[in-house]
């Protein structure tokens, strides 16, 4: 059940603080758009790739994230995705991605863009995904192109092959590398034709993506940030939330029903 409660200027929703601005966003918005980044899925388990604890302060991105770096050390690149699928093969959902799966089939026209390879919108029952960055889950092979279904726990070690000989890399986005032209012209739709925008967990610092929030708010739609830092969008967000995405995001999804489905 919900608690609400409100003084001058915020409110308690199921003891999480929201600024009572955020009620002023919410109400009669119908066309919203959400971009993830890896924050969301922290409390899942899995790494963020900078702030605090960030990968990126003990491993270099151009090493594990290029194709440059795959090309001089596929072994460790491997090697690292397997760790990662790992991790992968027991992390569920939480509450924010459940919050937003719930969102979304209460909301005529909402649109989840992730800059996530995690696949966690999906198992928490997202229908529709825009995956900016590629999905984890899958390999691709450099010689045909063909993807496949990759193994969370594999069983072998080194650099897998497809059946047609060539190499097989994660079906993801490295720096340098174009994002898939479709899925970025959805998201850059959904971002400059709606009303709300949230911004969840993602340091707002690699491109394209980081371009999505700003157009939305060039086109006049409100911003509303959730994150445990401030981040280089924070100062053009309308509201910026500090806190657990976790607590924050269904905290935010209480406030909208109350507003709207009655
Ligand atoms: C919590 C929390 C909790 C923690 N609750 N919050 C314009 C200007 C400058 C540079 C560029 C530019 N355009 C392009 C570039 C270059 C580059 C780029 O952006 N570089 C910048 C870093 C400077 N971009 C690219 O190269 C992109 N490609 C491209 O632009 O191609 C152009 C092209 C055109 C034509 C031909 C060829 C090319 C590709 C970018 C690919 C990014 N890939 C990665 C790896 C994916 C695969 C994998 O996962 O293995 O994607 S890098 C990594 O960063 C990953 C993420 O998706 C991405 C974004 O990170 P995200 O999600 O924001 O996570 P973090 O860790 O940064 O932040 C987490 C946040 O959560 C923090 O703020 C925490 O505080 C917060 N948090 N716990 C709430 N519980
Ligand atoms: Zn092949």
């Amino acid at each position: 059940m919900t608690q609400y409660k409100q003084d001058s200027n915020q409110s308690q929703v199921n003891n999480f603080t929201l600024p009572l601005q955020v009620a002023d966003i919410l109400k009669e918005t119908h066309r919203i758009t959400v971009l993830t980044g890896a924050g969301i899925s922290a409390e899942s388990g899995l790494e963020t790739f900078r702030g605090k604890s960030g990968i990126w302060n003990q491993m270099k991105p151009e090493e594990l994230a290029s194709m440059d770096g795959f090309m001089a050390n596929p072994g460790l690149v491997w090697e690292w995705y397997r760790y990662r699928r790992t991790i992968l093969a027991t992390a569920q959902p939480n509450p924010a991605h459940h919050a937003l799966a719930e969102w979304s089939k209460l909301c005529k026209d909402f649109t989840l863009v992730t800059q996530n390879v995690d696949g966690l919108h999906q198992v928490a029952g997202q229908r529709a995904v825009l995956e900016l960055h590629g999905n984890i889950r899958l390999n691709r092979c450099l010689r045909c192109g063909k993807e496949e279904d990759a193994e969370l726990l594999a069983s072998h070690d080194g650099i897998p092959y497809c059946q047609c000989g060539g190499q097989l890399r994660p079906s993801v986005v490295w720096f340098g590398e174009e994002l898939p032209r479709k899925v970025l012209d959805e998201a850059i739709r959904a971002s400059d034709s709606c009303q709300l925008f949230l911004v969840i967990g993602t340091s707002a610092e690699v491109y394209p993506a980081a371009h999505l929030p700003e157009i939305a708010r060039e086109h006049g739609a409100a911003t509303l940030e959730i994150n445990v830092e401030q981040t280089r969008f924070s100062s053009q967000a309308t509201v910026s939330i500090l806190g657990l995405a976790s607590q924050a995001v269904p905290a935010v999804l209480q406030t909208w029903k109350s507003l709207n489905l009655q």
